[in-house]
């Protein structure tokens, strides 16, 4: 039955819990979505994040949330008539670096769980923080200068682990939770980041941290694909047992549980691939290979791009590859994406993207010289937070017009994209291809702006939402892997990008200026 099975992709993100159903042929049949904020009000929080009142530094997010998001969708898939039964393997993606915390004993329960009952019932009393550290965390730059000192500083750390330390990476969290909560440390028998925790709810117990994931937690040697003692050492005791081995991105790591079987008619036989982290679940599935750079536009906007040889660099990430155990991926992370477009949007285009639009539309390329950053919260790279407006003479200023604030929102952030990824050692030539996803990639207007930028084209998926058709791929991959199927031979049947727009003539001439103006004033900003 063969032309008959599905796969099954989740993707549990920053504001939703997403599902996608694949046919054999990759295409999709099912899409379904539990979105926090407002499936979930009871857990009050803003966009699925809790942000401390007192210092926003501090972002967590409940877990039962998640759990009770998946109790949710899943009865949102059997009303949309998906046939679990069909289903031959399942795999999944999450927000990367977040750690969920499990109470001594939570294996047993996620062994013995009752097909009668919901998760969330069942897993109530499972976990030693009821609210996980999640990326959006700034809070622990003490924990960081520990991790760096442990093996000579930033640079020999990212050597080692493909970063310097950062602060939401996991390391620098659980050393955090070890220190300020020991009580909640000794009593938590395994740490997950999110993707494997999804993934233990369908495997029925711990799953395994995979290679992609495990490298954005700064405690993985990413040439070796183990856990450095010298790190585990100066996070937290015991923290190998607690973390577990980890295992390549598509690994077949058990049959589904029988929770599944019972309550919702899967078969037995169903697999369960590992998860991975949403990043590079999206590079699965954008088919991305050398030659194009993919743009995320989601809560977080990403940029990031296949390399064959890992690469040393302070300000960015490498990644191991989740399709190919040789290669890596180059990953740059920046906080104000979506949700500050957001509170553009809602303070001059009274909240629609369409006013949004025109008024962008209705400026012209370079805004008159007119310059702006927005970090609403405490901004990655650069370690940059409020409001900065400058004027052509350089100045700092107000902007008079709405529609060259929103013009200043979105070239700053493209201009933020080129010039981090230039430092990275990318240099925009004719060549260069740019794929767009995650949310804000629907919207043509600020696509433009970014051919503009980067004077290239940009392209974009039919399927919008890479992250979770990337883990239905890889479920499929995950499956067949171990019959030789390679990761390109499965993904042939998902149609190509489709162009979405070009640069204007004087793109470069009025960018690359514009680029280098930019790497100035953060230069002037950061500046000890
Ligand atoms: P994540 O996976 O990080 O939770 P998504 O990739 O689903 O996020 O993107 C969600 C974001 O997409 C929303 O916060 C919203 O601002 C943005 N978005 C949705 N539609 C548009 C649009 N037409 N124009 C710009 N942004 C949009
Ligand atoms: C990547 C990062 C974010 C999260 C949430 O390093 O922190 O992109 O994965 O999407």
């Amino acid at each position: 039955m063969m032309d008959d099975r599905t796969f099954l992709g989740l993707d549990l993100s920053t504001q939703q819990l997403k599902a996608a159903v694949c046919n054999d042929r990759l295409e999709i049949v099912y899409e379904e979505a539990v979105t926090f904020e407002t499936d979930l009000p009871e857990f009050r929080t803003q966009g699925g994040a809790l942000i401390d009142k007192v210092d926003s530094r501090n972002v967590k997010a409940p877990v039962l949330m998640w759990v009770k998001a998946l109790d949710i969708l899943m009865d949102r898939l059997t009303v949309a008539g998906v046939d679990f039964s069909k289903i031959a393997s399942v795999s999944g993606t999450a927000q990367q670096h977040g750690s969920v915390y499990w109470q001594n004993g939570a294996n047993e329960t996620l062994r013995n769980l009752k097909p009668s009952e919901f998760l969330h019932s069942q897993l109530a009393h499972c976990f030693s923080l009821a609210n996980s550290p999640i990326w959006m965390d700034a809070s622990t730059t003490k924990q960081c200068k520990q991790l760096e000192d442990a093996v000579g500083g930033p640079t020999k750390l990212a050597e080692i682990t493909g970063s310097r330390a950062y602060e939401r990476f996991t390391g620098s969290q659980i050393a955090k939770i070890h220190q300020t909560k020991p009580d909640s440390y000794k009593v938590t028998e395994r740490i997950s980041l999110i993707s494997s925790f999804l993934c233990s709810l369908f495997l029925g117990k711990v799953a395994p941290i995979d290679f992609s994931d495990g490298s954005g937690m700064n405690l993985m040697d990413i040439h070796t694909k183990k856990w450095d003692e010298t790190l585990l050492n100066a996070c937290a005791p015991n923290l190998a047992e607690k973390l577990g081995e980890p295992v390549p991105s598509y690994s077949n790591v058990g049959s589904i549980s029988n929770y599944y079987v019972e309550r919702y008619n899967f078969n037995p036989n169903c697999r369960v691939i590992a998860h991975t982290g949403d990043n590079p679940a999206s590079l699965i599935g954008m088919k991305l290979n050398e030659g194009w750079v993919a743009v995320s536009l989601g809560t977080s906007d990403t940029l990031f791009l296949w390399l064959t040889e890992p690469k040393v660099v302070v300000d960015g990430h490498v990644l191991c590859n989740p399709v190919d155990e040789n290669s890596y991926m180059a990953l740059l992370c920046f906080k104000n994406g979506s949700l500050t477009r957001e509170r553009i949007r809602n303070t001059c285009a009274d909240g629609s993207w369409d006013i949004f639009n025109q008024l962008l539309e209705s400026t012209p390329r370079g805004n008159f010289g007119n310059l702006g950053l927005y970090y609403d919260i405490q901004e990655i790279i650069p370690f940059l937070q409020g409001d900065y407006r400058y004027n052509k003479a350089g100045n700092v200023c107000k902007f008079t017009s709405l529609e060259v604030e929103v013009r200043a929102c979105i070239e700053g952030q493209c201009l933020r994209n080129r010039a981090y990824a230039e430092d990275f050692g990318f240099q925009v030539d004719k060549n260069t291809k740019i794929l767009a996803t995650g949310g804000a990639s629907q919207n043509k207007a600020i696509l433009q702006v970014m051919a503009d930028v980067f004077n290239a084209p940009v392209y974009v998926q039919e399927a919008a939402n890479s992250a979770v058709f990337g883990s239905a791929y890889q479920a499929k991959h995950g499956l067949l892997y171990e019959n030789s199927k390679t990761y390109s031979e499965i993904t042939k049947t998902v149609p190509e990008p489709i162009l979405a727009c070009v640069p204007y003539k004087d793109a470069a001439e009025i960018y690359d200026p514009m680029v280098e103006r930019y790497k100035n004033v953060i230069r002037e900003l950061t500046k000890k």
